[in-house]
């Protein structure tokens, strides 16, 4: 039994986390950092333990501090949220060094899926539709020669510690593989000390689309259907929803199994999500897992009508999954609110939030740790709400979407809400014909 949970984590999944935790009558623990003293997630739990100064890498990032935090409160659990400790698996490990449980896949998965070219031979065993390139990671540029002239440019190099869009470089002719090569090499090095890289075959203008999975370390694998989340700008999703318009039920039925039989390949806990490109002829191919809690799972559980957070902890209680299947309903979409000014590059604006109405009324559900008079500190990422509507179908959804965000106030920052009105109306997104490059020619008006 978990008892008390410390939430190793701050904004609105902190909020989340919370939430569900006394829904199931679990007591919480809070931790912050200076800069967060007056954060709703400090005052929404039963307690919580100031853990360092605002700098990440001396508070949320501290595994020594989130350790004795949750020693002295007598918490019997982790939950790291999304960012910070969550995907560290040296942390799991030491939580279960504690007699902690971390309510998360083991150390030993964390590990493994992190390292994207391990993860990758794992799913290409285990039956997974993977992208043809290198088998592990290539030691010299005259032998990604010999493969990349086997499977044809052009080809990307990326990192094996690399991920999230770090550490990739697209090659398009033999000529240039040798530099890049080393480029990527000495690149990677640079940023995670592993130095090590593989090659694979590039897939022009892919779509994004993930599927959510729930397994329970006990055999059972589960799948939530997809996410399409190809509106990204630089490696940061912008739009998610469920399920995508270009996912028919034979596809979802394809890339579910497939998922599902990749995270039952390594004997899966907790919940996850496989990342997959789907290229433009309907080929999908094993991109990431990503061994987490995602910002955008609320599209999933519109969708699916759950709380993947309660899933999360009643697997770590060591509760099976039933073979029950998931119904899935209606369109969900979300629509990230970052305090960013969209007409000036997206430039983070922190700052006093001087007045905040969020949206209302059926169908509407607004994710977010802000209200007037809060301040968003400068020192961590720039979301501050994720506002999801549910509707019958995606038109409607969309027409939710619009209506919400045009409810919408905040005042004293500036907000991508104007990105999402000017998005929502583009005819290519209403007809659902887009992929991870459509933001790259999107042309804000101002
Ligand atoms: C690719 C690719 C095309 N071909 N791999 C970006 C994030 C990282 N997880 C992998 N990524 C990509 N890998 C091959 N073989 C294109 C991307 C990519 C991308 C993927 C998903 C969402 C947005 C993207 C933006 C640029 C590149």
């Amino acid at each position: 039994m978990i008892n008390k949970v410390l939430i190793a984590n701050r904004g609105e999944i902190a909020l989340r986390i919370i939430r569900t935790c006394h829904e199931m009558g679990i007591h919480t623990v809070a931790v912050h950092s200076t800069a967060d003293s007056d954060s709703l997630h400090v005052r929404f739990a039963d307690e919580a333990v100031c853990i360092g100064p605002p700098a990440s890498r001396d508070s949320y990032l501290r595994p020594d501090r989130l350790i004795a935090a949750a020693e002295v409160t007598g918490a019997d659990a982790i939950h790291p949220g999304y960012g910070f400790v969550a995907e560290n698996a040296e942390f799991a490990a030491i939580c279960e060094d504690h007699g902690l449980v971390f309510i998360g896949p083991t150390a030993e998965t964390i590990r493994l899926m992190g390292d994207k070219s391990l993860a990758k031979d794992t799913m290409r065993a285990a039956g997974v539709p993977v992208v043809p390139g290198s088998d592990g990671v290539i030691e010299s540029a005259l032998e990604a020669r010999a493969i990349c002239d086997e499977i044809g440019y052009p080809v990307m190099v990326k990192a094996r510690a690399g991920g999230g869009g770090r550490g990739m470089r697209i090659v398009r002719s033999a000529e240039q593989l040798e530099s890049n090569f080393n480029a990527a090499r000495n690149e990677a090095e640079a940023a995670f000390g592993d130095g090590g890289v593989y090659v694979e075959k590039f897939v022009s203008q892919p779509r994004h689309i993930e599927i959510q999975l729930l397994g329970d370390g006990q055999g059972r694998v589960k799948h939530f259907g997809e996410r399409e989340c190809s509106i990204q700008r630089r490696h940061q999703k912008l739009v998610e929803e469920s399920p995508s318009p270009v996912v028919d039920a034979d596809l979802r039925a394809r890339m579910g199994e497939a998922a599902v039989r990749g995270a039952m390949a390594v004997n899966y806990r907790g919940a996850g999500t496989i990342e997959f490109l789907l290229d433009a002829d309907g080929n999908f191919y094993f991109m990431e897992m990503n061994t987490r809690i995602q910002v955008e799972h609320p599209v999933t559980e519109e969708v699916a009508d759950c709380d993947l957070v309660q899933f999360q902890l009643l697997v770590a209680m060591g509760e099976r999954l039933s073979d029950t299947p998931i119904q899935m309903d209606g369109h969900a979409i979300e629509c990230r609110i970052n305090a960013e000014n969209p007409f000036r590059n997206f430039s983070p604006s922190p700052g006093r939030v001087t007045a905040f109405h969020p949206p209302g009324g059926h169908g509407v559900r607004v994710d977010t740790h802000a209200y007037a008079g809060y301040v968003i500190p400068p020192h961590y990422d720039s979301m501050i709400a994720k506002l999801i509507v549910r509707a019958r179908t995606r038109d409607l959804a969309i027409k939710k979407m619009l209506r919400a965000l045009d409810e919408f106030v905040i005042e004293g920052v500036s907000t991508t809400i104007p990105f999402h009105q000017q998005l929502l109306v583009d005819p290519r997104f209403v007809a659902g014909d887009f992929d991870t490059t459509f933001l790259e020619s999107f042309e804000l008006k101002p």
